[in-house]
């Protein structure tokens, strides 16, 4: 069986599940995935050092060997805070308004790139599968070409991929591309951004697509498709049953006191439409003046990515925004907006999402959205909440049996809290079998499997040079 390398900007060091914090579905699919391929998964330790050293931390925790480097300070300025997300991240969910050019940046990010190629590169074998993960590392893989790596390598970007009209706009986006067209896979989340990066290749780099979607690059074919990333299902639904979950659901149902509740819980992002679903959730309250005083949204937003002003500024306006609908609706024992700013366990998350009638997840932009597919899996099948979903999350396109909902309009959102909050029991639970369905099938599991005997090679898509397996999954 071949060992699986996983590269991510980010590591997570495996924990037991039910661990305060413990880690996310992805880091527990990852680390399951590794544990059966005996891998490693290397990366950033999140640490700065004064000057670069390739040093590796190795450890190992719960059978998952992990490999981390530090980064100079100017390292993460230039390749973190800079060119993944003050650059790449704003144009690849549509905001070229945010999005800033500097050339510093994507030099740093290309020798950042490089500094991870040459810190991993003595721990890849002639077998390895090696597996390159999001918007950070997007050359990474032809930088492994350049050193003579040929082995199947596959990367899985988790963020939207921005229509051909808004990449151009990025200085060097066909230098970018070309150097994507070096791994073997290009993993999407949704066959939206599938479709944007097939486009693109096609009209602004003259690249033949085939048929099942593969691209003729420099005589070799790379599989490009869609691979919708789905929650640890068991692991969820474990945790949802949990005692510490139904203590947190319990506590906050009983600090509602008998109200209707929606929950959003999201990073502290502009794409995720914050400040306009408080400005939605308030012109609910102007409309339905009968339900005022009836109706709490709690909203979950952790900070992220602090040292960025466009998040500092996010902050600033969704603490304005919140004081302003407070101060409009607010009465003595009652507040319309509870705004908290802080993580939770995934299992306290679980309690809390079921407590909640609604679940609100209205992005403005989003690759997937896995908070969507959570708060489905953590309702009682036999008195679900009702999902409003945006229509502009990768997961409504799998989740259709939300009601789906255009996030910059505050009348149409408003309605459909409306809606949802007079939606009958048969009703509900019809939708939430249908969307429950889909949760569970299409899990975490499933797309790790998916990924990996794609990467693993399809007939057609080895070249005669390149090792063939043909013993693993
Ligand atoms: P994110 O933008 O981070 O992920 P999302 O998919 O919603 O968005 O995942 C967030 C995760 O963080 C969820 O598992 C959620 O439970 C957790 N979380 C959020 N707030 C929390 C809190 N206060 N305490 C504890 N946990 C919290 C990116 C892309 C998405 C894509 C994922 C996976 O932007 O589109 O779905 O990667 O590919």
């Amino acid at each position: 069986m071949s060992r699986l390398i996983v590269i991510s900007n980010r590591v997570s060091v495996p924990q037991a599940a039910g661990v305060p914090g413990a880690q996310g579905g992805l880091a527990v699919a990852l680390s399951s995935a590794l544990r059966e391929h005996r891998g490693i998964w290397f990366g950033w330790s999140g640490q700065e050092t004064e000057e670069f050293t390739g040093h590796l931390n190795m450890q190992r925790n719960e059978d998952v060997t992990t490999a981390t480097v530090d980064l100079e300070p100017q390292d993460i300025e230039e390749y973190y805070n800079g060119y993944a997300n003050r650059t790449l991240w704003p144009l690849f969910h549509y905001r070229i308004d945010l999005t800033e050019y500097d050339r510093n940046f994507s030099e740093g990010y290309e020798r950042v790139n490089a500094r991870f190629a040459d810190s991993v590169l003595p721990l890849i074998e002639p077998d390895d599968l090696v597996w390159v993960h999001d918007y950070h590392l997007l050359p990474f893989g032809s930088i492994l070409r350049q050193k003579g790596v040929r082995n199947r390598i596959g990367l899985f970007l988790h963020t939207p991929w921005p229509p051909a009209r808004l990449l151009v706009s990025l200085p060097l986006h066909e230098q970018l591309v070309s150097s994507m067209l070096e791994y073997d896979v290009i993993g999407f989340q949704t066959d939206e951004w599938l479709g944007s990066f097939l486009h693109y290749v096609e009209r602004e780099m003259g690249l033949t697509v085939d048929e099942d979607g593969s691209i003729d690059y420099n005589g070799r074919k790379i599989i490009a498709r869609a691979f919708p990333i789905g929650i640890d299902y068991t692991e969820f639904v474990e945790g949802a049953n949990s005692d510490e979950a139904n203590v947190a659901h319990d506590r906050l149902r009983a600090s509602i006191r008998g109200r209707k509740m929606l929950i959003g819980v999201d990073r502290l992002d502009y794409s995720k439409g914050l400040g306009e679903r408080f400005e939605s959730f308030g012109r609910f309250l102007s409309d339905n003046p009968d339900q005022a005083g009836n109706v709490v949204l709690l909203q979950i937003a952790p900070p992220s990515r602090e040292d960025v002003a466009s998040y500092q500024q996010i902050r600033e306006d969704l603490e304005r925004r919140t004081g302003h609908i407070n101060g409009a609706h607010a009465d003595v024992g009652f507040v319309p907006i509870r705004y908290v700013n802080r993580g939770y366990s995934r299992r306290e998350l679980a309690g809390f999402y079921r407590a909640a009638d609604i679940g609100l997840v209205t992005p403005l932009r989003d690759g997937m959205n896995l908070v969507a597919k959570e708060y489905v899996a953590a309702q009682s099948p036999e008195n679900p909440g009702v999902l409003i979903l945006s229509q502009f999350a990768g997961a409504a396109l799998q989740l259709t049996d939300a009601l789906l909902v255009n996030p910059h309009s505050v009348e149409h959102v408003s309605e459909t809290i409306k809606r949802a909050l007079e939606m009958p029991l048969a009703e509900r639970r019809q939708r939430h079998e249908k969307l429950l369905a889909s949760v569970q099938n299409e899990d975490v599991v499933h797309w790790r499997e998916q990924f990996i005997a794609a990467l693993f090679g399809e007939a057609g898509s080895l070249t005669a040079e390149r090792p063939t397996h043909d013993h693993l999954v």
